[in-house]
């Protein structure tokens, strides 16, 4: 970093303060992860330096001889990854991933979509009336079950007969569950609707088999590329060869100017990670981790969602013990332990404050902590929930954190 300190200390003490957060804190935000050094590499590589629109073969500038190698590379590694016919590495995010798909499949202010309401685990951009996919389109959204918290088939599909949209999403940011991805398309099928699933939360388990996969199953599937895949923030799509043209299209020219080279490159390097077979017991054991630390959380008296976990994550419900997901998340920062509110079924507070925490084992796991570990974890969650205005227990508990945070460095040499 000696260059950047010379350049502009500001954003180089920035970085710092950063590496020293995350190296002595918890990150157990759900949908964040810790590269490797080999991934941050190719990020910060002067392979940001080029254009390179278009596809390999086929750019619109000169000198992308490498770039095509590097997309192919990565393209071919995320085929194989999930056994895809057709890969796109090229969307800048998530979001943008989702957009290609309803660019490829609907006429914006005409076509009706249907996904999972933000508020029940959706995402903002499969359908949220504040996100451009609730302006553009029709969009009918479906929930869980309020009592079992589960998605209940039978719902969907009704709301499907009844409702016959052009494209029907399924995938989440906060379902605990695991989701039927066949049961959707068989759904999107009967009322000859397209079925997308957005796996961008369980990417990684869906490669290494710990959940089903939507790949082969599903019309289409989007992925962030920094969640449990755990390579540089980016999205990507695989879908089957007859619909490769319509997505390829889609992103570029309809959606993306450039590509992001470095990026791409780093997905490549991540998806090569993924083919190790380390990997899959990575995925194996951020599973592991999430059932034994949603146990301890229960046995400490906390209520899950749904009851607990199949996947990376969990839902504690406060809303009976009269905070908010918005104080504890306060509380659990103060003490080194990273969280996010969220809504949770039947809330009855804005998504600013929310009666719930989203908890997540993918980051915690690339540190190397086992089970015994989220024991350690449960009881420190469970200690400051029980008072989060207690400043001696957070100051004690903060300091629990550091030293386990220690025993797990983020980059050992
Ligand atoms: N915002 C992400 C999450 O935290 O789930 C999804 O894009």
């Amino acid at each position: 970093m000696s260059y950047l300190s010379n350049i502009d200390p500001e954003i180089a003490d920035l970085i710092e303060k950063e590496r020293q957060r995350q190296t002595h804190g918890l990150e157990l935000i759900a949908s964040e992860n810790l590269v490797s050094r080999a991934v941050l590499e190719a990020m910060g590589s002067i392979f940001t330096n080029k254009y390179a629109e278009g596809y390999p073969g086929k750019r619109y500038y000169g000198g992308c001889e490498f770039y095509d190698v590097a997309e192919n590379l990565a393209r071919e590694r995320l085929k194989k990854l999930f056994g895809a016919e057709h890969a796109n590495v090229q969307p800048h995010s998530g979001t943008q991933a989702n957009m290609a798909i309803y660019f490829a499949t609907m006429e914006c202010n005409k076509d009706r979509l249907m996904s999972m309401s933000l508020s029940q685990g959706g995402h903002l951009s499969h359908g949220s009336p504040v996100s451009f996919s609730g302006k553009m389109y029709q969009v009918t959204q479906y929930g869980v079950d309020l009592e079992t918290e589960v998605l209940d088939y039978g719902v969907v599909e009704e709301i499907a007969r009844k409702v016959r949209p052009k494209v029907i999403v399924c995938g989440a940011s906060a379902y605990p569950r695991e989701i039927d991805f066949k049961a959707f398309q068989q759904i999107a099928d009967g009322v000859e609707a397209y079925c997308m699933a957005d796996i961008a939360h369980i990417a990684g388990l869906c490669a290494s088999g710990v959940h089903n996969t939507s790949v082969g199953v599903v019309d289409f599937t989007t992925t962030t590329t920094h969640k449990t895949l755990r390579g540089p923030r980016g999205g990507a799509i695989l879908c089957d060869q007859e619909n490769a043209v319509l997505v390829d299209k889609a992103v570029f020219p309809g959606m993306q100017g450039g590509p992001l080279m470095h990026t791409i490159a780093a997905k490549a390097v991540c998806f090569k990670e993924a083919l190790r077979p380390s990997f899959q017991e990575y995925n194996r054991q951020i599973v592991k981790n999430a059932r034994r630390l949603a146990a301890t959380l229960m046995d400490r008296g906390l209520r899950l969602v749904s009851g607990g976990t199949d996947n990376h994550l969990m839902l504690i419900d406060l809303s009976d013990r009269g905070a908010t997901g918005l104080e504890a998340e306060t509380a659990l920062g103060k003490a080194g332990i990273t969280v996010n509110k969220n809504t949770i079924p039947r809330e009855s507070r804005s998504p600013f404050v929310t009666s719930g925490l989203r908890i997540g084992t993918p980051a915690i796991t690339t540190r190397g902590m086992k089970e015994g570990e989220m024991e350690q974890i449960g009881e420190l969650i469970a200690v400051v929930l029980q008072d989060l205005h207690d400043e001696g227990t957070i100051r004690r508990v903060r300091g629990e954190v550091a030293v386990l945070a220690s025993r797990f460095p983020i980059y050992p040499d």
